[in-house]
């Protein structure tokens, strides 16, 4: 099975520095690039790929490119989205911390591609061993001649510049990251304009994924039929998947798009462990909807987990057992929503702590049925449509679908008036 993405990573946690990345390969793509393809030649590579983006939301990279004007003079931005916070997810840091040059690599040919003239990494806080990686390794690649003015000796020149966030969730929304970068409080713009047209600095810009860069050299290499060929399904390519829970082997695997919750949980995560029961799964991140046992034949590719009624997010699973009170679940995660809301826009602001407070209610076994409503009511309010970002519908997700599927639990609260799961 190839995994483009992942086959050069140490095993031992340790970066695959300059050398060793030129010696299988790296940079390779972007030479031929520079002398063979002009920009619009890389983004057709790219759509003839079919690479959707990510980092959750699944939308075509070539696409989201090709939105760039064509006409616009001055500065152009690309920047690489590390802000990886979603809970449960833990991809991108694997390729920050493993080949940092990859991600650099994808990110010349992209910039290359738009005709960006700097280049940002936005990293997660957090992230302190990634960062010092990836300063070493910008370092690297000015030195080599990779960055700066005039690369390889052809006429296309780029800055590049790591920066860290300050850890906020919110600031892995694009437009967020755009103010935060530009020094402003990291709250949404309104959509349209899209980056692409007016960014950083009111600009052209693209924003994308570690993981989704990170592909870009491989598709110049072997082009778009070979990414295609990867996945089981019409999504091309490969993807990093991950479950986290009480699952033998917890983990993260470079898999081809598509593979099925099952294999995932029973193949490459090694089963549940002994005395625990699947009972539902996030399947990509905190904040998508749960599906259960009755959905582990699922492909998990885009369109898949959607006609199952969640979506793939960032394809990192998240395991729900029978020993897990599915109330104190969903109520840890509104607590990390409530506090990462950037209190931009009311609903938002307002509805998560309440959210948080009626399930907290709940779980310590004082909620009534009436509270089941007003969380049904929450769960439309903050929904799509009515909120600024995308922050409020995410966090109803798992916690619509637990009131869908773990109903009875809700209820058992209410009439026991006390959680039922043994550690309370
Ligand atoms: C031009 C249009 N461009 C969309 C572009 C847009 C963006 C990309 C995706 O949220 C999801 C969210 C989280 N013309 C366009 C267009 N674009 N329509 O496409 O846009 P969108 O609006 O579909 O999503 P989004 O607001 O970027 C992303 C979900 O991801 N999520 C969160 C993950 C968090 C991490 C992390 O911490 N690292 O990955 C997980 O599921 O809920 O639904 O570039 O400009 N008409």
């Amino acid at each position: 099975m190839e995994r483009p993405l992942t086959q050069h990573i140490p095993a031992s946690g340790v970066a695959l520095h300059l050398k060793e990345y030129e010696a299988v390969g790296g940079y390779a793509a972007l030479r031929k690039v520079l002398q063979e393809l002009t920009p619009a030649e890389v983004t057709a590579k790219v759509k003839d790929a079919n690479l959707k983006g990510r980092g959750g939301a699944g939308f075509s990279t070539g696409m989201k490119w090709s939105f760039v004007p064509a006409n616009v003079t001055g500065p152009r931005y690309l920047v690489a989205n590390a802000d990886e916070m979603e809970p449960g997810t833990f991809k991108d840091r694997w390729l920050l911390e493993g080949n940092p040059h990859q991600l650099l690599e994808g990110m010349i040919i992209s910039a290359y591609a738009i005709q960006a003239t700097q280049a940002f990494v936005f990293m997660r806080w957090a992230y302190k061993d990634a960062a010092r990686i990836m300063t070493r390794a910008i370092a690297d690649a000015y030195a080599a001649g990779y960055l700066g003015k005039n690369i390889l000796g052809k006429n296309y020149s780029l800055e590049m510049q790591l920066h860290t966030g300050v850890g906020r969730y919110m600031c892995g929304e694009e437009t967020a990251l755009l103010n935060s970068l530009e020094g402003k409080r990291a709250v949404p713009r309104a959509k349209p304009p899209f980056p692409q047209v007016s960014g950083l600095f009111g600009k052209p810009t693209i924003v994308n994924n570690v993981e989704t860069l990170s592909y870009i050299p491989h598709i110049m290499n072997n082009g778009g039929d070979w990414f295609k060929s990867l996945s089981y399904t019409a999504d091309g390519g490969t993807k990093i998947y991950g479950v986290s829970g009480k699952v033998n082997k917890p983990g993260a695997w470079e898999l081809p798009m598509g593979v099925t919750m099952r294999e995932l949980l029973e193949e490459h995560a090694g089963g549940m462990k002994a005395g625990f029961r699947f009972r539902g799964a996030l399947p990509g991140g905190a904040s998508t909807d749960f599906l259960t046992d009755a959905h582990l034949d699922v492909k998990m590719d885009f369109a898949g987990v959607a006609a199952a009624g969640s979506r793939l997010g960032t394809g990192t699973m998240v395991v729900l057992d029978d020993q897990t009170c599915p109330v104190g679940f969903v109520h840890n995660l509104e607590h990390f929503f409530a506090q990462e809301s950037c209190g931009f826009c009311t609903p938002c602001r307002e509805g998560l702590p309440w959210t948080e407070k009626i399930l907290y209610a709940l779980e310590q076994g004082h909620g009534t049925y009436a509270d089941l409503e007003q969380l049904e009511m929450h769960t439309k309010l903050l929904g799509p449509g009515n909120t600024f970002c995308a922050l409020a519908p995410g966090a109803m997700e798992p916690l619509q679908s637990a009131l869908k599927y773990f109903r009875e639990d809700f209820e058992q609260h209410i009439k026991e008036k006390k959680c039922p799961y043994a550690h309370h």
